[in-house]
C-alpha cells in the first residue's frame, strides 16, 4: 500500500508545487507507477440530463439562470434518450456513464427518474456516476440503494477564493454533501477548477481540502476553466499550462490511490500538454465530443492521441460494488 496521508499542511503542498518541474514530475511518476499501470486510463462519458436554468450563481457556469449565455434550456431527458446515449458511449469503449443535472439539489421526484436511469446504465454493464447538486443523507442513501457507483460533487476551489466564484451555496454545504455521499458508501468524485484567477496558494489550499477529507475521493477531476461568454469569469487571464501540469502532479502525489481525471478544458489543449498531464499522473479522461454543454475533443482525436502514447482503456474494476480502500484508519 502506498503511504496515504490525510494531514498535509498548506506549506508542504505549496512546497510540492514549488519544486523544480523535473523533480515534481519524477516524484509524481514514482507514486503513480507504485499504484497503477502507467499505460492505462479510465474513460467516462458525460451527458447533461437536465440543462440550464440553474438557480445557483457559479461564476464559471454556462447553465446558471443568472448569466446570459447561449445554452439551450432542456427539461429532464426521457429515459430512452439517456440509455441510447449510454449505449453509444459503451460502444465507443467508455466504462462509466456520468449524468449531470443543472439543479441546486434534486427533489425526491427528480430522484425517482434519475434512479431509473442509473438502473438502466447498470443493466448495460457500465459504472454509473451522477452529479445533481446538494444531497441530503436520505437522498444519498436512496442513490446507494439504487446501485449508483459514484457521486460527483466538486469543491471547485479553495475556501479562501470560493466567495469570489459562488455566493448561493457555501463551502460547508459542499463538505456536507460529500460527507453524506461518503457515509452511505458511495464512491466520491470530487475535484475543482483551475484558471479562475486563483493564486498558487489557493490551488494548494484546494488540494489540502481534498487530501484532508476523511477518505480521499476515489476520483479527482481537475478541470481547466472553459471560458463561457456571458459568465462573470469570461475573460479571466489564461493559466500557465505548466502550472496546470504541476497541480495534476501534486494531486497524484497527495492522493496516490485515486484516479486523477484530466477533465474539462482538453479541447483547447495540445496533444503535448495532455501527454505531460498523463506523465504527471492523470489517469482518467472524459471521452466523447461533449462535456455537459461545452465541447470536448472528438473521440477520433482522442483515440489517435492515446494510440500515439500507447495508452489503453482501463476495464471496469472487478470490485465494483466495494468502496475504495483509501480510507483513514
Ligand atoms: N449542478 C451540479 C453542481 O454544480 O453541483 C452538477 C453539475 S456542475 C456543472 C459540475 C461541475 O462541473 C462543477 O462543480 C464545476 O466544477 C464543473 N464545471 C462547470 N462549468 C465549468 C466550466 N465552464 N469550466 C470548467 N469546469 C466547469
Ligand atoms: C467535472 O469535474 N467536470 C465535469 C463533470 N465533473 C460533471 C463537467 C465539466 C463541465 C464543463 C462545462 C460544460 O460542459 O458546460
Ligand atoms: Fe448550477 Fe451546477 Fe452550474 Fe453551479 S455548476 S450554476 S450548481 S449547474
Amino acid at each position: 500500500m502506498p503511504d496515504i496521508r490525510y494531514d498535509w499542511t498548506l506549506d508542504e503542498i505549496e512546497a510540492l508545487l514549488d519544486l523544480p518541474f523535473n523533480d515534481l514530475l519524477f516524484r509524481a511518476q514514482s507514486v503513480h507507477r507504485a499504484q497503477f499501470d502507467p499505460n492505462r486510463i479510465q474513460v467516462s462519458t458525460l451527458l447533461s440530463i437536465k440543462t440550464g436554468t440553474c438557480p445557483e450563481d457559479c461564476g464559471y457556469c454556462a447553465q446558471s439562470a443568472r448569466h446570459d449565455t447561449q445554452v439551450e434550456r432542456e427539461r429532464l431527458l426521457p429515459l430512452d434518450e439517456v440509455l441510447n446515449a449510454a449505449r453509444a458511449a459503451r460502444a465507443e469503449g467508455a466504462t462509466r456513464f456520468c449524468m449531470g443535472a443543472a439543479w441546486r439539489n434534486p427533489t425526491n421526484a427528480n430522484l425517482d427518474q434519475v434512479i431509473a436511469m442509473i438502473e438502466g446504465v447498470h443493466a448495460l454493464g457500465m459504472e454509473s456516476c451522477v452529479t445533481l447538486g446538494m444531497l441530503t443523507a436520505a437522498q444519498a442513501r436512496r442513490l446507494k440503494g439504487a446501485g449508483l457507483d459514484y457521486y460527483n460533487h466538486n469543491l471547485d476551489t479553495s475556501p479562501e477564493f470560493y466567495g469570489q466564484v459562488i455566493s448561493t451555496r457555501t463551502y460547508q454545504d459542499r463538505l456536507d454533501t460529500l460527507e453524506h455521499v461518503r457515509e452511505v458508501g458511495l464512491k466520491t468524485c470530487s475535484g475543482g477548477i483551475l484558471g479562475m484567477g486563483e493564486s498558487r496558494r489557493d490551488r494548494a489550499s484546494m488540494l489540502r481540502q481534498l487530501t484532508n477529507l476523511p477518505a480521499h475521493p476515489e476520483s479527482v477531476p481537475i478541470n481547466l476553466l472553459v471560458q463561457i461568454e456571458g459568465t462573470p469569469l469570461f475573460g479571466t487571464a489564461a493559466l500557465d499550462p505548466i502550472e496546470f501540469v504541476r497541480v495534476i502532479a501534486a494531486a497524484r502525489i497527495l492522493m496516490p490511490a485515486s484516479h486523477v481525471r484530466l477533465s474539462a478544458g482538453r479541447q483547447d489543449m495540445s496533444d503535448e500538454l495532455q501527454a505531460l498531464c498523463f506523465l504527471a499522473g492523470a489517469n482518467s479522461i472524459f471521452y466523447g465530443e461533449r462535456l455537459l454543454t461545452a465541447s470536448n475533443p472528438e473521440a477520433e482525436r482522442d483515440r489517435a492521441l492515446l494510440a500515439r502514447l500507447g495508452l489503453r482503456f482501463e476495464e471496469v474494476e472487478a470490485e465494483r460494488a466495494e468502496p475504495g480502500g483509501c480510507h483513514r484508519h
